[in-house]
């Protein structure tokens, strides 16, 4: 109770009025104080009823998340199970970083409502406008070797992409390795990032971006074409608790489907949701440039690329794109 704060006590109960003296004793905190961060959650966006002798209730909140929520809507035992909501942070993967590093268990999400430094892989950037989208951290102790992590890659992503379909009912697909697309552009982006000790994982971060409910101008120019919104998508605003909720047990089955029969039926959700494989693609590496047809996924995760002399050749990392012929 000693953490809880004054909009912690409102969410809890949030049809009934609670006075200003039971709010003030279980803060520890003067009357006086307890107007102030009313007057402080107003400014916010919060509305209340206040009523003499009865004390205050929320009558309206605004669309932004909130951990206790975000608690009432998970129906899970592990992802989720600790939530951390920011207003605003460099980049929630440093958070779960330096939370994973102090020992917080599995399945601990940090989400923030802005990202100031978000970030894509090798040094790109991750445009994480205030309010409008999911950002957010998951930390993971899978027991096993580091070369198994791009495994975990591919199974957030098979997670977000059958949860944003079953809120959404949009028909996303997944490009190798991390893209989730909509209409041939990306409304989500999987960064998954280990510490490891002698080649065994300690903690994974699996970062993910969804471009939940912007509009098309909120977009900076460099990508209004190849960016989208599942909001410009569908018409309407999706609720992002919700949506949150659903990926957290996603996640939470296909995880424990994974710890028990291994990569093999993940690959196989991937690859039935897959937009990249059995087209014609060109593979951006950091050893070069590779032309060829996807043809699957080898057991690491890696994705199979048959060339044109008929040799296959697994990609581990890079930037895929279809060649339309
Ligand atoms: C990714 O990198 O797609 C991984 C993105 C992971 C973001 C999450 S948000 C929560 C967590 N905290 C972080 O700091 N990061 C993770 P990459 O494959 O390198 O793609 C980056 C490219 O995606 C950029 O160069 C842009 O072209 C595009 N992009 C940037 N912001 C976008 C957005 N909001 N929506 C759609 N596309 C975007």
């Amino acid at each position: 109770m000693a953490n809880d704060s004054l909009l912690d006590i409102l969410l809890q109960r949030p049809d009934e009025f609670i006075s200003g003296e039971e709010i003030s004793r279980r803060l520890e905190i003067s009357r006086t104080a307890v107007w102030k961060q009313v007057n402080k959650l107003r400014n916010a966006g919060y509305e209340f009823e206040a009523v003499p002798h009865k004390g205050y209730r929320m009558i309206k909140k605004p669309d932004l998340l909130d951990t206790v929520t975000l608690m009432n809507n998970l129906n899970t035992s592990i992802m989720g199970s600790r939530i951390k909501v920011m207003k605003s942070t460099t980049s929630t993967q440093d958070q779960a970083r330096k939370m994973a590093e102090d020992g917080a268990a599995e399945g601990t999400l940090v989400i923030a409502e802005e990202q100031t430094g978000g970030k894509g892989r090798i040094g790109r950037k991750w445009f994480s406008p205030y309010g409008k989208g999911i950002w957010m951290s998951l930390i993971l102790r899978p027991q096993q070797p580091l070369q198994f992590t791009p495994q975990l890659t591919l199974l957030t992503g098979v997670a977000v992409c059958r949860a944003i379909r079953k809120i959404t009912h949009l028909d996303v697909g997944i490009k190798w390795p991390n893209d989730l697309l909509l209409n041939d552009r990306k409304v989500c982006g999987i960064l998954l990032e280990s510490a490891a000790e002698d080649e065994i994982v300690r903690y994974c971060i699996a970062g993910i971006g969804i471009s939940a409910n912007l509009d098309r101008e909120d977009f900076p120019e460099d990508l209004q074409n190849i960016a989208t919104s599942l909001k410009v998508q569908s018409g309407v605003a999706v609720d992002r608790t919700v949506l949150i909720a659903s990926i957290m047990e996603e996640l939470e089955s296909l995880y424990e489907l994974y710890r028990l029969k291994g990569f093999q039926p993940i690959a196989s959700l991937w690859e039935a949701s897959s937009v990249t494989l059995h087209h014609q693609v060109v593979v951006n590496t950091l050893q070069g440039r590779l032309e060829g047809i996807a043809r699957g996924l080898d057991p690491s995760g890696a994705l199979l690329v048959e060339t044109s002399s008929g040799e296959i050749v697994p990609v581990i990392s890079g930037d895929v794109n279809r060649i339309n012929l």
